[in-house]
């Protein structure tokens, strides 16, 4: 087989990847949902949020999408999930099968790609190789993130941020808690959970981790909810090990409350 390959323009690759990116950067500049973190939560949050018909952009510190769903449990690349989840995996068109009763599995590669797929066809924008260093907060009120490359970040480098304007983030950051760390470290505010600050996980117990990740799936102070590890590493949840269930139930969920409260404001 020939291919006759046609005439090639440095200048015009150049010039599409810029004029591209800065297109989607500057659509991105007022979103109603800023989601930080493309793990299993903060994915399945924009892909629901999206399909609300919801402005979602979700913005990932890593090159790549996915979290901690990559490795399975101990690189064994496996995602297992109970039955509530099931319907999402079904939702989304990955594959799983039943291992035991009420137990499924999945191939993580699969649930990545066809999860973040899934998010990008329903119109959420996913911008990575960027980090949210900090919020924006006005009156009391979360209002947007402030980003930066990565590659600054770990350069560290002396540059300054660009700010997005949002009506909700969400802090999707995964064990770390990283948006709500900075939120109670540099203004010393009180959240809206029980203990009022960043509690830190418990070590594990999958049962129970699991329920409270969705008990703890909530707004924790104006304009700033949690999903994820983050939930229970900011209300003192037990983490469950590599179940992903709750975590896309997670997400979803957060989702269902910002579309309510953001329905109930307009
Ligand atoms: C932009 C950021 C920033 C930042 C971090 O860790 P994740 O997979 O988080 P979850 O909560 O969706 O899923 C947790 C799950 O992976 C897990 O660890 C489980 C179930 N553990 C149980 C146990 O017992 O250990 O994803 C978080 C994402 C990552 O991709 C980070 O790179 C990203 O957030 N991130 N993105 N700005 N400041 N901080
Ligand atoms: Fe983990």
């Amino acid at each position: 087989m020939e291919i006759n390959l046609p005439a090639l323009d440095e200048r015009v690759i150049t010039q599409a990847i810029i004029t591209r990116y800065t297109e989607v950067l500057l659509s991105l500049s007022e979103v109603e949902v800023a989601v930080v973190g493309a793990g299993p939560s903060g994915l399945s949050a924009a892909y629901y949020l999206a399909g609300s018909g919801i402005k979602t952009a979700v913005f990932e510190r890593r090159a790549s999408v996915g979290g901690g769903m990559w490795g399975g449990g101990m690189m064994f690349n496996q995602i297992v999930f109970q039955e509530p989840a099931r319907e999402i995996f079904e939702e989304v068109g990955i594959r799983f099968t039943e291992f035991a009763p009420g137990y499924y599995v999945a191939d993580a590669v699969e649930t990545v790609t066809g999860l973040a797929y899934a998010v990008c066809r329903k119109g959420a924008k996913i911008i990575n190789l960027v980090t949210v260093e900090d919020v924006v907060l006005q009156n009391d009120v979360v209002t947007g993130v402030v980003l930066n490359w990565t590659a600054v970040e770990m350069a560290g480098l002396h540059v300054d941020p660009l700010a997005v304007r949002c009506r909700c983030v969400v802090d999707a950051t995964g064990h770390d808690a990283r948006v709500v760390r900075l939120l109670t470290e540099k203004n010393g505010v009180t959240l809206k959970t029980p203990g009022g600050r960043v509690q830190g996980e418990k070590s594990l117990w999958a049962e129970i981790g699991e329920k409270q990740i969705l008990e703890n799936t909530a707004e924790v102070y104006p304009g700033l909810y949690v999903t994820g590890m983050a939930a229970n590493a900011v209300a003192g949840g037990y983490r469950m090990g590599p179940i992903f269930g709750g975590m896309l139930l997670s997400g979803k969920k957060v989702a269902s409350l910002i579309s309510e409260k953001l329905r109930s404001s307009s």
